[in-house]
């Protein structure tokens, strides 16, 4: 028993020091998002939204520098997933009111304002959101386009715009209905009311609930294990899930199986058997 506890000791004092020593070598400075490596050996691409005096109002600069973040991890070869958070008290607190107030239609078509928000939905990593806070609005549409939703015990949904005389416009009338029901994402977009992290849970918005004090770890530890696999499985694997949101059952069946055939012309599958006939850990090439 004493040895096992050590052991335990052991293993909780090496998680500790790669999920909170965070790697910040070769990343550059951007203004509204920080970008760090964690996990093991830098393994997972860390991206925290960083104007909490705004709780992290996702202005224009903002999601731009999101995108340059979340590209830069997509291409970097070491990092095998991605955890998106927040700073402060909020995840995100919806897109820029200020920014949006002054704006009219005509404007808005001619330049496609917020076009840029859908570029998330084209990386190929799996992207992990740890929520802390508010995630409203446009930050709960961000949550979203995520691959899965973890969430601090503190952590609030919501969609308010109909409280601003507009509609969501991100996923929040598309994605949120998908995930939780017709019935609650109306109420929800409709009264604009929020709902707590134990209500998103039994609704099916978020995977998991964790204590407030470790919830970012607890999401880092996900990430490192997802990022312990295959590079390209799990993004073939992605690809496949997601089919499911964006096709009729036949078709993302047919998907499902191409993409199935396809795993056996990597190297990977071949490693993942033979290493399994072999009783002993694969080693993947990413190939
Ligand atoms: N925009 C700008 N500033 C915001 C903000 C927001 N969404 N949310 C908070 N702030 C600012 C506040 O103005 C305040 O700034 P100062 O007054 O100090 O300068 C500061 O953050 C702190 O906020 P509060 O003082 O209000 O803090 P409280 O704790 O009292 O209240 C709150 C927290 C989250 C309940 C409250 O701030 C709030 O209701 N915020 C607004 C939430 C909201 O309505 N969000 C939805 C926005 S509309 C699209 C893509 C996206 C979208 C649409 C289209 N396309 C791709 C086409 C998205 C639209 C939206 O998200």
């Amino acid at each position: 028993m004493a040895l096992k506890l050590s052991q335990w000791s052991v293993r909780m004092l090496q998680f500790n020091r790669w999920s909170t020593s965070r790697l910040m070598s070769t990343l550059p400075e951007l203004e509204y998002i920080k970008v760090e490596k964690c996990g093991t050996d830098g393994r997972v691409g860390l991206v925290t939204l960083h104007r909490p005096k705004a709780l992290n109002a996702l202005c224009s600069p903002l999601m731009d520098d999101l995108m340059t973040a979340l590209k830069l991890f997509d291409a970097d070869q070491k990092v095998g997933a991605i955890v998106l958070t927040g700073s402060g008290k909020a995840f995100a607190a919806g897109a820029d009111i200020k920014e949006m107030q002054p704006r009219d239609f005509p404007e808005n078509f001619r330049e496609n304002f917020l076009s840029q928000w859908t570029d998330m939905v084209k990386i190929s990593k799996p992207i992990l959101a740890a929520v802390n806070g508010f995630a409203l609005g446009g930050g709960c549409e961000v949550a979203m386009m995520c691959d899965m939703i973890y969430a601090s015990e503190k952590a609030k949904f919501g969609q308010p715009e109909i409280t601003l005389g507009t509609i969501p416009g991100a996923g929040g009338t598309q994605r949120l209905p998908r995930a939780i029901g017709k019935s609650r994402a109306m109420e929800m977009n409709l009264t604009g009311d929020m709902i707590d992290a134990h209500t998103a849970e039994k609704w099916g918005l978020v995977a998991r609930v964790f204590p407030a004090d470790n919830f970012l770890d607890e999401t880092i530890k996900i990430a490192d294990k997802i990022a312990s696999k295959s590079k390209l499985t799990v993004a073939i694997c992605k690809q496949a899930t997601n089919a499911a949101y964006e096709s009729a059952l036949s078709e993302g069946l047919a998907t499902e199986k191409r993409l199935f055939h396809a795993t056996f012309a990597t190297q990977d599958r071949k490693e993942g058997m033979t290493a399994f006939v072999e009783k002993r850990e694969p080693v993947w090439q990413d190939n």
